[in-house]
């Protein structure tokens, strides 16, 4: 009897033992769970607290590249000008483009200048304009300003173009030499917000030309053709897929391509077999001197 009692009892135990780790265990696996619900709750809101900050960065972004209201006041204008001994009598243009697009030799074509002549502005992959240059050129009546290349720079388009203060300027020439890239557009869309006028120029035509004469055994006519086809497909696409984007900004713009050898031909008077669109980019920078002087031969 006093066994069954204890078995009785034994089993009464191990049942309420039973009943006790089940309820641990239930309650171990609730504990579990809220730890889970608790940690997830907290990345959720670090996952939330960080688009947070991304999507404020980015309207600030976008509010130092299109500023409502554009604070460039007359008397900055000014300023820079005395800064940069801008000429009130000749056409001031600033010449921006990345690092190795061909601004200088650009420059040096234009003025027909060599190596040795005075003025020549240093061209190569070692010649990073760090500061910004002053070149003045009495035939078009210019002066050019040689300005470090914005894509060199860890600064938006719209601090480029405050840095740079390209406000001074009475226009604007973009340099590239394949397609558009984002800081050359970002700089479009920052003149345009300002309505400088500001001219693009693709330029080592030549260069492009003869490689793939090269590397595809062209004819000089098959390369010129096919590159040209290509260089208008880039402008129609880049267009379509702005307008696609539907970005405030739908370029208008020529793509003037040009090469040294055609603008040196030009100046001097003669047409070269390279020239593409030379003659337009010049009318475009209103250089009439040197266009009559070119084309009158
Ligand atoms: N073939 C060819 N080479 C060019 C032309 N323009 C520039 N280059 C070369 O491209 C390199 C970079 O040119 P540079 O004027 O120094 O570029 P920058 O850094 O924009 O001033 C130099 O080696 C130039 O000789 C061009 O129209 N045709
Ligand atoms: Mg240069």
């Amino acid at each position: 009897m006093l066994g069954l009692v204890g078995l009785g009892l034994g089993v009464t135990i191990s049942v309420v033992d039973m009943l006790n780790g089940r309820q641990l265990k239930e309650e171990r696996e609730l504990r579990q769970r809220a730890e889970q619900r608790a940690e997830e709750e907290k990345r959720r809101a670090e996952e939330e607290k960080r688009r947070a900050e991304e999507e404020r960065q980015r309207a600030e972004q976008e509010r130092r590249d299109h500023p409502a209201e554009p604070n460039i006041s007359a008397n900055d204008i000014e300023e820079a000008r005395r800064d940069i001994n801008y000429d009130p009598d000749a056409t001031n243009i600033a010449v921006a483009g990345n690092v190795n697009s061909g601004k200088s030799s650009l420059l040096n074509a234009i003025r027909n200048l060599g190596k040795d002549d005075p003025g020549w502005a240093p061209t190569g992959a070692s010649e990073v304009t760090a500061q910004q240059h002053r070149y003045p050129d009495p035939v078009h009546n210019c002066i050019w300003y040689d300005t470090p290349g914005s894509g060199t720079q860890s600064v938006t388009a719209f601090r480029y173009y405050y840095s740079q203060r390209l406000f001074a300027y009475d226009k604007v020439i973009l340099v590239h030499e394949t397609t558009l890239t984002e800081p050359d557009i970002r700089l479009l869309q920052v003149c345009n917000h300002f309505k400088q006028p500001c001219i693009v120029v693709r330029t080592k035509s030549d260069m492009h030309i003869y490689n793939y004469q090269k590397e595809l055994e062209w004819t000089q006519q098959e390369a010129r053709e096919a590159f040209l086809r290509e260089v208008r497909e880039d402008v129609a696409r880049f267009t379509a897929q702005a307008e696609a984007a539907q970005a405030s900004f739908a370029p208008q713009f020529d793509d003037f391509v040009v090469s040294t050898t055609g603008i040196r031909a030009l100046v001097r008077g003669r047409r070269s077999p390279d020239e593409v669109d030379e003659i337009r980019f010049f009318e475009a920078l209103g250089l009439r001197g040197g266009l009559e002087q070119g084309i009158a031969k």
